[in-house]
């Protein structure tokens, strides 16, 4: 199963890796010693850590520049196709050890830095992660630049430069602290600023900063610069370099021009701070939406560059505005960009001068949208008084589409004006808004969400009235991961044991894994498998020993749940689950159990005052637990703090067991789960997102699925009561009493009553208590099999074997053909 590659597949053929037999290591030696001569005039044997990584990185910026320089003329010369893929968001971590594996460097670099008697894993640590986004969906996007690259597409990525990426947690107390991620304290050895193609975006309105809040200065014009930054996207094999291209913005020189004139030289200058803080920060909300007017400016700000730029490349290679939708391919990745279909409207209308039908059908061809949530609180929605100030022209060309688009509603349902009013595009009440996915279904031709059973939720109840209407446009893609970064890089021990059983192919054509499920029968690799996962273990001990001071059994389960933390993803499930089997030692009615140890991570929204309080809990019950007696040796709780894309590459790899437990129909996708996957882990998990897939690929059997279904769930308004199962179930009533008679808050008495009330008296709105008895049997049959080790193992190569759908290449390779129609385009 899982082969679904389309037309573009990533190159089966692979150059040679450099320096593997007797190539020298001379030439990035000598790249290294002169950068730090030349760049930090520094002597090789007195330079600090940090001025080392950047001369490493910057002799790796070396040996792809040339590479980078083709890639864009070769494009520039063939005009093919191309894809721009429009995100606020590009979480993509650290990016010197995945260009070095990209390029294949990895023999030559660790030669060359021993040869000097260098420390390369100090040296990558001293790279901050380039954290520009908040979670998977963020992450997602950088998944597909590697495949797009890997794949030879014609891609670029568009996105914002913030100046401060997702905020640093610590815990204090117990507490989540958030600290700014100042990224760019130091040059970044990898961008590349351009100033000579920065764009001027136009306002309506001038508007400044006021106790971090947006007051826009009515009629007042005003100028925005956008200065790109662009940053290598290394395809592997380091044939393709694609470009991230990331804006920044600058106040134009004329900024204010007004203010100069009339003597204020001094103020309009300091009023012209306001214009860099459109890309200051990143809204660390996932999956949530606050509607805030920086935010509104950020979102029109990323759109109006980005268009700018690729109608400018467009014209200097095309006359014919007909051509556009065969040259250029724009994905949306959520609402958060869609303002690019007024703004491309506009371009076409007021700049190309065309008419209204040509300006919408080229618009409607070009543009393609990725919904990634149902949450009705992530659904965006902007107050029409923000377009009304700043974007008055799009306002009205949004008003035009609008109109065009209800009389053909109502011409296809005369009379139904319950259902023109549910697909307009704006929504009427108190306050008028724009609905942001309607605007992107109606102006797009493609709408796809990101796993089998979101694209069928999303069609059959969120937007089903816009379904009935497009039913065309409609589609699933489900989500993948770059098994470069998520194995080669992350886990080199299972990617080489891997590679001995079925070669490197997999590597970019990952279908290829469903080859080791003979395996599962070969005992010798039951047997390395297991070594593999216990040396990844030990690693991360090792590790985590000497960041945190934490001790961890690495001959413990390693059960770990790392995700933004967000009641629906239901983590108090796993707490409750914590405590009910702790309780049992408490007791003494445990059986003679393996030792297991607990990982949490994940981040809080500053504003998510619960999230913020399960981050509470879980720290004080991995505080109890440490200091009862009865648990030592066989039950522990970590909470590991500042969750980012460095720590899942450091934990995925050692992790013995996936928790995906969301309430079923709320998880769109879902993408660590796949990580797990693929690095020999067991998944417990309910029937959501793209887990239900997982499990069709590797076989039920070899999965520990629980809980109500997507169905069951949406009926059970009529008869769950959390109350009952309080009530009946012995162990929950326990586990409810220990939490409510404090004790894991002894000296915080009453803190956990809002986490109690969310379960029993408001309702339990995401059904804990319904799955916590299925959770705990499945827990049990776990438990089981990893005693069987044996047994255990033929289970993970199962699951790595039936990975091989959820790779990004060929998420990737079906939106190339099914949505882009775009074909690779190899660089000679
Ligand atoms: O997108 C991921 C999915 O795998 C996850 O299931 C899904 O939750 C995630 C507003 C979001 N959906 N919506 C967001 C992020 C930031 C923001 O400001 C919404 N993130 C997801 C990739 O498809």
């Amino acid at each position: 199963g899982g082969d679904m590659d389309g037309e573009a597949t990533a190159g089966a053929a692979v150059p040679a890796r450099q320096g593997d037999e007797s190539s020298s290591a001379e030439p990035l030696n000598r790249l290294f010693v002169r950068h730090l001569m030349s760049d930090a005039v520094v002597e090789p044997a007195r330079a600090y850590e940090r001025q080392r990584f950047e001369a490493v990185a910057r002799s790796v910026r070396d040996l792809l520049s040339q590479r980078w320089i083709d890639t864009q003329r070769s494009y520039d010369r063939q005009n093919p196709k191309r894809i721009y893929y429009l995100s606020m968001e590009f979480l993509i971590g650290r990016s010197l050890s995945n260009n070095i594996v990209n390029m294949m460097l990895d023999p030559l670099v660790a030669r060359a830095l021993r040869d000097e008697g260098l420390d390369v894993m100090a040296m990558v640590e001293q790279e901050p992660d380039a954290g520009l986004g908040n979670g998977g969906l963020g992450r997602l996007a950088a998944c597909f630049l590697d495949s797009m690259a890997t794949m030879q597409l014609p891609a670029m990525g568009y996105g914002l430069r913030y100046e401060y990426g997702m905020f640093n947690q610590s815990i204090v107390d117990g507490w989540q602290r958030e600290r700014p991620d100042n990224w760019l304290r130091r040059q970044d050895p990898w961008e590349i600023s351009r100033r000579s193609e920065a764009v001027e975006i136009k306002l309506a309105a001038t508007f400044e900063m006021h106790q971090e809040r947006l007051q826009v200065v009515p009629n007042r014009p005003s100028v925005l610069v956008g200065v790109p930054y662009d940053r290598p996207i290394v395809g592997f094999g380091g044939r393709t370099v694609n470009s991230l291209r990331l804006w920044s913005a600058a106040a134009h020189d004329s900024f204010d021009f007004q203010e100069f004139s009339t003597g204020d030289f001094v103020g309009a200058l300091v009023g012209g701070i306001s214009a860099h803080t459109v890309t200051r920060v990143l809204y660390p909300d996932d999956s949530t939406e606050m509607g805030q007017g920086l935010r509104f400016v950020q979102e029109y700000f990323l759109v109006a560059c980005s268009l700018a730029d690729l109608v400018r490349r467009f014209r200097s290679a095309n006359d014919d505005w007909s051509t556009l939708p065969d040259k250029v391919a724009i994905q949306l990745n959520d609402t958060h960009p869609t303002l690019a279909v007024p703004e491309l409207m506009r371009i076409l209308l007021d700049e190309a001068h065309l008419g209204w039908d040509e300006a919408w059908d080229l618009t409607q061809r070009t543009l393609a949208y990725t919904n990634h949530t149902l949450l009705p609180e992530a659904l965006e929605k902007w107050p029409l008084h923000y377009f009304q100030q700043l974007l008055p022209r799009q306002l009205e060309i949004i008003y035009e589409i609008n109109h065009r688009f209800l009389s053909e509603v109502r011409r296809l349902y005369p009379g139904d004006e319950a259902r023109v009013e549910r697909v307009s595009l704006i929504e009427e009440g108190a306050e008028d808004k724009v609905r942001m996915a309607n605007l992107a279904i109606v102006g797009s031709h493609s709408t796809n969400g990101v796993a089998a059973i979101h694209s069928r939720l999303l069609r059959s109840s969120t937007v089903k009235d816009l379904a009935e209407i497009f039913p065309e446009r409609f589609n699933n893609k489900t989500n993948g991961v770059t098994p470069r970064r998520w194995l080669t890089l992350a886990n080199p021990g299972l990617a080489r044991t891997i590679t001995s059983v079925i070669g490197e192919g997999w590597v970019t054509d990952f279908g290829q894994v469903a080859r080791l499920k003979p395996a599962a029968d070969d005992r010798g690799i039951r047997e390395m498998v297991l070594t593999t996962k216990r040396d990844a273990k030990a690693q991360f001990g090792t590790w985590l020993k000497a960041a945190t001071g934490e001790v961890v059994d690495p001959d413990s389960i390693f059960d770990c749940q790392i995700k933004r933390i967000h009641e629906y993803k239901r983590q108090m499930l796993n707490a409750l689950r914590v405590v009910i089997l702790y309780n049992r030692l408490r007791t003494g009615s445990a059986a003679d159990v393996a030792p297991r140890t607990f990982f949490f991570a994940g981040k809080a929204a500053p504003a998510y005052r619960l999230a913020k309080l399960i981050i509470k809990f879980i720290n004080n019950l991995a505080g109890t637990i440490d200091g009862d007696p009865v648990a030592r040796g066989r039950l522990k709780v970590v909470f590991l703090p500042e969750y980012n894309v460095s720590l899942a590459e450091r934990l995925i790899p050692a992790a013995d067991v996936s928790n995906q437990i969301s309430t079923a129909g709320y998880e769109a996708s879902g993408t660590s789960n796949m990580k797990f996957m693929m690095n020999g882990a067991l998944t417990i998990g309910t029937r959501d997102g793209a887990t239900i897939e997982m499990a069709e690929e590797a076989g039920e059997e070899n999965f520990f699925l629980f809980g109500l279904t997507a169905q069951e769930v949406a009926d059970s308004a009529g008869w769950y009561n959390p109350h009952w199962h309080h009530d009946n179930d012995p162990e929950t009533r326990a586990a409810f009493d220990l939490i409510a008679g404090d004790f894991f808050s002894q000296n915080e008495r009453g803190a956990f009553a809002p986490l109690l009330d969310r379960l029993l008296k408001d309702g339990d709105h995401y059904r804990h208590l319904a799955d916590l008895g299925s959770y705990l049997e499945a827990d049990r049959a776990l438990c089981a099999l990893y005693a069987d080790r044996d047994a255990w193992a033929r289970k993970a190569i199962l699951n790595i074997a039936g990975s091989g759908k959820f790779s990004s290449d060929r998420t990737i390779a079906q939106y190339a053909t099914e949505i882009w129609g775009v074909a690779p385009c190899p660089v000679p």
